[in-house]
């Protein structure tokens, strides 16, 4: 048995996320984890809302709110929708808690004693319309690497470089799109990333099996132009952890905040802390995860998250760890996605363009969704959702074929033997055969869920639900009924067996079908089959069941051109 720490990004606190955001971090994460806990491993899977900043401040401001309540009323939402699509977090903290801002100063303090925070005073942008400087993000101008015209002052979303907002060519505020701006001097701290280039860079090459998409993102800040630069680390905003020093304050930084990206990352630990306090455990439960001098040495950490958020991952988070001087554990696996689009365009939280996760739900259940997602995930390059396609597949591959046979069977068995498990006579070569093919299939799923290739094993298990379709398709044991019954019952116990077998290797993309499918079987042994054949023997005959209603609907030409309808403009 493994040890396994499970990160998903952290979702930002100034709105409810859309399909993209979902499927590029929470949900694929979401799925390793159900699948390393149903193969037996100790599982630690951690998410949190990304509170601070400057977008929840102006959200804030734009709902009427205090900004303490806003951040709580959207994480309680925030929370709910994840409850609704099945995440199965153990713990989904909040970066404003009481732990983050302990460990944030924590990480400070040894950061400045180690001597790589440096002051600078800054020439930074006051927009005078607004009345406040304008922090990375609320200036928009040209990338100065791509000529992309909306790149924002921290990162360009369209070559992914990190950028200084003065770097930007035609800045403008993205409040009030006033270009009334002036530089003004302000005094900041700056993690010196680039003292400790060569450490990174030597990390990283000690990674194997990263994805390429991880690290060419890495290796080029690391090296493109003048190399890895120092970061600001932070801001003139009243929300955040405010800019002190386990406790301690800093000349000059009174009244200043911590970045958002440097005490972000921070909160996977610190949310791990809170898991500890809400269990009533002690601050053992949490460091045997996170120090490698308490029990985490074992341990391995994969974090999940989409490709703009790369570059924090793989530099600016492991200097702030390794600059520690402490020995926290460090990332083994990142694995990163590309970008979902909506029908010929892009998902925008802030156009409202998509649909956004509460929106979802109130359609159609998670599991739609789930399936959908996942079997589309966006790995090796951007993918695009559609009405048509969504409702081709969920109508191919879970109505027709996984809740087809489901149906099928208990209902052919209802009626001709009872809502038992029938007993029958012996299996015969086509049954053996089929075992062989599920076997192999079966390890082949096993290996992509593993190396988290998720399109590659939903297309296993896509393809272990045909095979159970085509063994009763030829088998057809309602033909084989009239002449022969022993041999259907035989039959249909097997093909009652095969839906248990599926719920167990459907259950971390379907969750909440798999659960429904054990239920109706009256049956709890969700173990993970070491063999096919000893795993299609586990029910036996005699054994009483009830036949569950419909597991998918199919959705219909009018319902699919409703919704494409519906959210095809903004959101309300
Ligand atoms: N909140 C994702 C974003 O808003 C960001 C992830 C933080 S992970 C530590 O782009
Ligand atoms: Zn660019």
């Amino acid at each position: 048995m493994a040890r396994i720490l499970i990160t998903s990004a952290l979702p930002y606190i100034n709105g409810i996320k859309h399909l993209g955001n979902l499927v590029g971090s929470q949900l694929p994460a979401d799925l390793y984890a159900r699948y390393m806990r149903a193969r037996g491993h100790e599982v630690m899977f951690i998410c949190a809302t990304d509170e601070h900043g400057t977008p929840a401040e102006l959200a804030a401001a734009k709902a009427s709110e205090p900004v303490t309540e806003y951040c709580a009323r959207l994480h309680a939402e925030q929370a709910e929708l994840a409850r609704g699509f099945g995440l199965s977090f153990d713990h989904y903290g909040r970066s404003s808690s009481a732990r983050n801002h302990a460990l944030t100063q924590h990480f400070a303090a040894r950061l400045g004693a180690a001597g790589l925070i440096s002051e600078v005073t800054e020439q930074q942008v006051f927009s005078v319309a607004d009345n406040r400087f304008l922090p990375d993000r609320y200036i928009e101008g040209t990338c100065p690497a791509c000529g992309y015209e909306r790149a924002r002052g921290d990162q360009c979303e369209n070559c992914t470089k990190q950028l200084d907002p003065t770097d930007l060519i035609n800045p403008r505020s993205a409040i009030s799109g006033s270009t009334a701006l002036e530089v003004r001097e302000t005094k900041h701290l700056f993690l010196r990333q680039s003292a400790l280039r060569d450490t990174l860079d030597e990390w990283i090459d000690s990674q194997t099996g990263w994805p390429v998409l991880t690290t060419s993102i890495a290796k080029k800040w690391l090296h493109d132009g003048d190399g890895l630069q120092d970061r600001g680390i932070t801001r003139d905003l009243d929300w955040g952890v405010p800019a002190q020093f386990d406790g301690a304050p800093w000349a000059g930084m009174d009244g200043k905040v911590f970045y958002v990206w440097f005490d972000a990352p921070i909160e996977y630990i610190a949310a791990t802390a809170e898991w500890a306090d809400a269990q009533g455990l002690d601050d053992a439960a949490w460091r045997r995860w996170w120090r490698t001098d308490e029990g985490a040495e074992d341990v391995r950490y994969v974090q999940f998250m989409g490709k703009d958020n790369v570059p924090f991952h793989t530099l600016s988070f492991p200097a702030t760890l390794i600059g520690s001087g402490e020995p926290w554990k460090m990332v083994d696996y990142i694995k990163s996605f590309n970008y979902l689009n909506y029908d010929g365009g892009q998902f925008s939280t802030s156009q409202g363009r998509g649909v956004f996760m509460d929106q979802a739900l109130s359609i159609l259940p998670a599991d739609y969704w789930r399936w959908w997602l996942l079997s589309h995930a966006p790995e090796n390059s951007d993918a695009e959702f559609t009405w048509d396609n969504f409702q081709a597949s969920v109508n191919k591959d879970l109505a027709d074929v996984l809740g087809n046979l489901v149906s099928r069977v208990t209902k052919f068995c209802r009626s001709k033997f009872g809502e038992v498990v029938p007993e029958g006579g012996e299996a015969g070569e086509r049954e053996a055969a089929l075992a062989q093919a599920l076997e192999t299939r079966l390890r082949a799923y096993e290996r992509h869920m593993e190396a988290m290739e998720i399109r590659k094993a939903a297309g296993e298990l896509r393809a272990l639900w045909v095979l159970g379709n085509e063994y009763l398709q030829e088998a057809a044991p309602w033909s084989v009924f009239k002449t022969d019954p022993d041999q259907a019952a035989m039959q249909i116990r097997l093909a009652l067996n095969l839906i248990r077998f599926y719920a167990v290797l459907s259950q971390p993309f379907i969750p909440d079908a798999a659960v429904r499918i054990m239920r109706a079987l009256n049956f709890d042994d969700w173990s993970w089959p070491d063999g096919v054949a000893t795993a299609l023997v586990v029910l036996p005959a005699g054994h009483a069941f009830t036949v569950p209603d419909v597991l998918f609907a199919k959705i219909s030409d009018e319902s699919r051109a409703d919704w494409a309808a519906r959210f095809a403009g903004q959101r309300g």
